[in-house]
């Protein structure tokens, strides 16, 4: 029965119109293993890629961006530079992880490709518009390009398909003890976008440290020669070496993770959950508080304190994920990089 079924399922996801996606990125060493995942995957159509300060400043990063898309020849896909800078707060770049240029200090060549003239979020809102409910979302850095155009035009949400993103963590940060990278660079930008009513999934830093691409797993690509595979298998032999510094066996894949789920959502198990972005705590800015119970105590003052007098439902807001199929999504990434 099973085996008669399995045709017919590859037949589903062979006719399937691919995701139209919008990738918001900073790139970054893990955006330009994401990006190439999206650009080599027939399931997506990588329709615009916005560039947010994070990982680089913004104009390295729109830099980074163009280079990429020139070396993938995809000079048709729009890319735009979005915001300068966070909300509220100074920008934290982080080429001690990312190398000086923040592509693991490859020098690709000058990019064939020009950036739009469109500014990013004004794209995200345009595209919204233009092709209503199709668009998925899939931002991996810092959220202030998605948070702009939301806040730009509320009316933009219910006509996002969905949105997919790398950031937060319900078990303790990469900054800090509480604070993952993405969140922590803007947390009021990312309150706006866990808020915002959308379908979202977050695909944040605990799964992704589930995922350790390994020496053994890039081993295939240094047999693929093709300017997309030489380029990551130099960016991942970086960022093994990188964690060989501090006793991983391999770097985690948080960007092409959030690529992986919106490929193939069974990768990943995610329960819809309440996520609050912590804006104010002393140790705790940036931290995506997760209700994983779904209610709230309701507390009511009884003289001089307060008394439970029962619960109350708070509705999910995202799904998170908390567990993944690590070795077939480290499979599939290595499978695409190497155009097959
Ligand atoms: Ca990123």
């Amino acid at each position: 029965m099973l085996a008669a079924l399995v045709p017919m399922v590859f037949a589903i996801a062979a006719t399937a119109a691919p995701r139209k996606i919008i990738f918001d990125t900073d790139p970054g060493t893990d955006d330009a293993m994401a990006l190439m995942l999206a650009l080599n995957s027939p399931e997506l159509d990588v329709r615009a890629i916005t560039v947010v300060p994070g990982n680089v400043t913004a104009q390295q990063g729109l830099e980074n961006a163009l280079r990429m898309v020139s070396l993938a020849n995809r000079c048709d896909i729009p890319v735009a530079a979005g915001a300068q800078h966070p909300l509220f707060q100074k920008l934290i770049t982080a080429e001690f992880w990312h190398g000086r240029n923040g592509l693991a200090n490859i020098e690709l060549p000058p990019s064939k490709c020009k950036a739009d003239g469109r500014y990013g979020p004004d794209l995200i809102i345009e595209m919204g518009h233009a092709a209503p409910h199709e668009i998925t979302l899939v931002p991996v850095g810092p959220l202030t390009n998605i948070a702009l155009a939301v806040e730009k035009d509320p009316f933009i949400v219910p006509l996002v398909k969905e949105v997919i993103l790398m950031g937060g963590s319900i078990s303790g940060g990469n900054v800090n003890a509480a604070a993952e990278a993405n969140i922590y660079n803007d947390p009021e930008a990312a309150q706006i976008v866990f808020q915002a009513g959308w379908p979202l999934t977050m695909v944040g830093l605990d799964v992704g440290d589930k995922t350790l691409l390994e020496k053994k797993h890039i081993e295939q690509l240094a047999q693929a020669h093709g300017p997309i595979s030489d380029f990551i298998y130099k960016v991942a032999t970086f960022l093994i070496d990188l964690s060989a510094q501090f006793n991983s066996p391999g770097t985690p894949m948080y960007d092409p993770l959030a690529v992986g789920v919106a490929i193939d959502a069974t990768l990943v198990k995610a329960p819809a959950m309440h996520v609050d972005v912590e804006t104010r705590g002393e140790f705790t800015r940036g931290e995506t508080v997760a209700n994983r119970h779904g209610y709230i105590e309701r507390n009511v003052l009884h003289g001089d304190h307060y008394v439970i007098e029962g619960v109350d439902k708070v509705e999910p807001n995202a799904k998170v994920c908390v567990e993944v199929d690590a070795e077939r999504f480290l499979e599939l990434f290595v499978s695409r990089i190497r155009g097959r």
